[in-house]
């Protein structure tokens, strides 16, 4: 058992040797070899293999080490001396390991052969590659294809998964959530409503030309670390960065840069946020739009505030917004945001000021019920002062998985508006499927009715990272197939249907050969840069695959055979499978082959960055919003808004150790982060355990018990918690209006003491 979270004051800042000491941790528990250090002096270079970790931009000119403390362990992780063999299993059955906890599945280490759920023995058995791909493949060919589901986790390159797409379609299905469906959907949606693209409008470069940055409802330090450098820089040039966020994250406070010898020796930090506006939960559409009240007001009081130009010619809502603006009072501001009319309209006279604005978001925008809406008003600002598509300016989310957003580009969307379906058809000669697919909220209400039949996994714990565990799990082995393409045990694996197989695959970091030599595969960051990434590692074992090599593998088994389906000659050489990507994306991917090793990677364009806009009306919307708190919940006595958020040592459901270093927490994740307040007033001390028990839907009572009380400075009326040992409080039902993405960010619970 863990020992009860001690809070303990942090005074350092993001970055320094405390990264340091985190990477040194990791490597002890997951005993990876000496030799991985050296390894990671290629993470995100050219002629290197691309960090598993975040999405962040890997830049041209890149340092010596251009990797952080969370990249780190996510190599380290993957490249663990630790293998969890079929011998394993033989000694531990399924119902014995859903008893261990989620860190120590993992630790267990990386998966060495394909192994089959035996129900008679409640255990996984060493099985072979031609074994499990004709029984996954004779058993698609009995399901109803819309009955199964392809979920993807956002790891796997452009290569696997631009084939992944294609098998689900040439099998009759678009079903194909992503975990951007619990992400960034509301960014794919939300954003595509307002300026025609989903997905953000920065390029790299365009930090070096800021003036002010929006920060909102993103935690840098723990969950995209390498931001802390150009966030530095530009702070060293003069440019102010307004934070949003309800927790004062230590990564927004101040960075130690770990590659700068000056600043490691001396201890020296550079202060990140120039104003901290501690918003509520869901507190963001009004705080912005006081923002927006102060630029207005401005413009009123001295003229030349607004870029009218822009306005005029690109530009559709601004009366209707101006008018919901000026009729909303700052006391429905002050009292829907959490912050004085004071705080923002300081903030609102730093975007007065500055010429070029970049508004940046991560999850405190999108997990809410009306995230989209959220997402709205910050375009709103950004229009009144033309701050998007232009140099120094634009909208950016920091996107979650590494190749999350690629996923997205080749065509694993359930959306199938969003797929060049007629291209498809003529590549490869087949009538694609046009009824559109689950999210992965519609494959859980499926499962939950017993239409969802199979489920096929590339990468991910899917069952670990949803809402309303407590209905979903024992739904899950309903199932008549699971089949999971991974490289740890995880709990979605200790779920099997009525035949479930694990299939053990390469990481980023090992060499893929094939037939035609090492491969080298693709991902695209957060800024729409397509990057090739090779690795060098000697695999953790001699059985293991490659993603596409799988994919491949039960395609070939599930379908017919068709001349142009060549799935082994796609597996033997990538370059093939680079170019039919090409085909089916001429504008985007062109010349890829040529590009993708190009420092810094190629920009497959973005048209919202260039001032054209896909929207209904042709020109970028401003939108009215009909609410002011984002996450939809009323007060109620003794009602609490939770927040469910990932702590330091974490990537996801991959639970490193116990340690949330940057907020001063140490020892273990069952732990309820409080105001002192708020614990004064529920008399509340540190340390009392209590029960978190979800406030919404009394036909059925979803409860966390054994959390310890912990005072953290956050706003009263909210608590913070980790995911994922929190996400059975979360409903099923309890997601962003417009894009089905779970409101992981705004959960109504209250508190019973025990
Ligand atoms: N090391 C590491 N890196 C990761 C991950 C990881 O788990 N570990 N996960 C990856 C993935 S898939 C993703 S999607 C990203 C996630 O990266 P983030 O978007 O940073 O996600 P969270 O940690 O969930 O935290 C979001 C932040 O939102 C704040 N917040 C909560 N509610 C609100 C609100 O109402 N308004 C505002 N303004 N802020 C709010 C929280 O306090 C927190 O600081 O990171 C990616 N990178
Ligand atoms: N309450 C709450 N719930 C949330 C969130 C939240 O903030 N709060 N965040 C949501 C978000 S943003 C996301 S993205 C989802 C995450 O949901 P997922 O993406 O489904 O989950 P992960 O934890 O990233 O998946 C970890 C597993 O992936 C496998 N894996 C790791 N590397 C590889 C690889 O290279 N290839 C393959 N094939 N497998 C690999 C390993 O077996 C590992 O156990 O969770 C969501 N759930
Ligand atoms: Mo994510």
């Amino acid at each position: 058992m863990d020992d009860l979270a001690k809070p303990r004051r942090y005074d350092n800042a993001t970055g320094g040797w405390g990264s340091l000491d985190g990477i040194a941790r990791v490597e002890k528990t997951s005993k990876a070899k000496p030799a991985v250090l050296q390894t990671l002096t290629d993470q995100n270079k050219p002629g290197g293999y691309m960090c598993s970790s975040c999405a962040w931009a890997k830049p041209p000119n890149p340092h010596v080490a251009e990797f952080c403390e969370n990249g780190a362990k996510a190599t380290i992780w993957d490249l663990t001396s630790e293998r969890c063999t079929p011998e394993f299993f033989a000694e531990h059955s399924v119902s014995q390991l859903l008893d261990w906890e989620d860190h120590d599945l993992e630790k267990a280490g990386r998966l060495t052969e394909p192994l089959r759920y035996d129900a008679a023995s409640d255990r996984y058995v060493r099985a072979g590659w031609d074994e499990a791909f004709e029984a996954i493949g004779d058993s698609l060919k009995h399901l109803e294809p819309k009955a199964v589901t392809f979920y993807a986790s956002g790891k796997a390159a452009l290569e696997p998964s631009y084939l992944y797409g294609l098998f689900a379609r040439m099998y009759g299905h678009n079903n194909l959530p992503d975990s951007s469906n619990m992400c960034h959907e509301t960014t794919s949606v939300g954003l595509k409503k307002v300026i025609g693209s989903p997905v953000g409008t920065c390029t790299f470069d365009d930090l070096k030309h800021c003036d002010a940055i929006f920060y909102l409802g993103q935690n840098p330090g723990t969950n995209s670390p390498r931001i802390l450098h150009p966030l530095k820089e530009a702070v060293e040039r003069g440019c102010k960065i307004i934070a949003f966020n309800p927790l004062r994250e230590r990564g927004l406070v101040e960075f130690v840069d770990p590659q700068n010898p000056w600043q490691m020796t001396v201890g020296a930090s550079t202060k990140i946020a120039h104003q901290y506006v501690q918003v509520r939960p869901g507190g963001d559409i009004a705080a912005l739009m006081g923002v927006c009240k102060r630029v207005l007001e401005r413009d009123a009081e001295q003229g030349n505030v607004l870029d009218t130009a822009f306005l005029a010619g690109h530009c559709h809502g601004l009366e209707e917004f101006r008018a919901k603006v000026l009729q909303t009072s700052w006391s429905d501001i002050e009292r829907h945001s959490g912050v004085s009319q004071g705080e923002l309209e300081q903030a609102g006279d730093v975007y007065v000021a500055a010429k070029n604005v970049i508004g940046i978001y991560g999850m405190g925008l999108t997990q809410q019920v009306h995230g989209s809406q959220a997402i709205g008003m910050l375009v709103n600002l950004l229009l009144l002062r033309g701050n998007i598509g232009r140099q120094g300016a634009g909208c950016q989310p920091i996107r979650g998985h590494s190749n999350v957003q690629g996923q997205r580009t080749v065509g694993i969307s359930e959306k199938p508006e969003l797929v060049p379906m007629e291209k498809l058809k003529e590549i490869f000669g087949f009538d694609p499927p046009r009824e559109k697919g689950h999210t992965t909220v519609e494959f859980l209400d499926a499962l939950l009715k017993g239409d969802a039949k199979g489920f096929i996994g590339l990468g991910g714990n899917l069952a670990r990272a949803v809402p309303d565990q407590s209905l979903v799990h024992p739904a899950w082995r309903d199932l008549e197939l699971t089949v999971h393409v991974a490289t740890r045990l995880n709990r979605t694996h200790l779920l099997p249907g009525k035949q479930s197989w694990i299939l053990p695959c390469l990481v980023r970091a090992e060499e893929d050969l094939q037939d035609s030599g090492p491969q080298t595969v693709t991902i695209e960051d957060s800024f729409s840069h397509i990057y090739g990434s090779i690795g060098r590692r000697t695999p953790a074992g001699p059985h293991l695959k490659s993603e596409l090599a799988i994919v491949s593998g039960i395609a070939k088994a599930t379908l017919r055979s068709h001349p142009a389906w060549r799935w082994d000659e796609w597996t033997g050489d990538y370059a093939k499978v680079r170019a039919l990507i090409e085909r089916t994306y001429p504008d985007q991917f062109r010349d890829m082959e040529a590009r993708m090793n190009e420092p810094g990677g190629f920009y497959r364009g973005n048209p919202a960055h260039d001032r054209i806009w896909k929207t209904e009306s042709g020109k970028a919307e401003f939108t009215v919003p009909d609410v002011l708190n984002a996450n939809g919940l009323d007060e109620q006595s003794g009602r609490y808004t939770l927040i469910t958020l990932r702590s330091n040592d974490q990537f996801n459901t991959t639970v490193y150790g116990h340690s949330d270093r940057l907020r001063g927490l140490e020892g273990s994740r069952m732990i309820i982060l409080m105001n002192p307040e708020d614990m004064r007033e529920a008399g509340l001390e540190e340390a009392s355990t209590v029960t978190l028990v979800t406030d919404c839907d009394t036909q059925r009572r979803r409860d966390v018990r054994g959390l310890a009380v912990t005072p953290f400075d956050l706003p009263r009326g909210c608590l913070a918690g980790y995911f994922p040992e929190l996400n059975p409080l979360i409903p099923l039902g309890h997601h962003d209006r417009l894009s089905k993405t779970p409101a992981a960010k705004g959960v109504p619970v209250r508190i019973e003491i025990g």
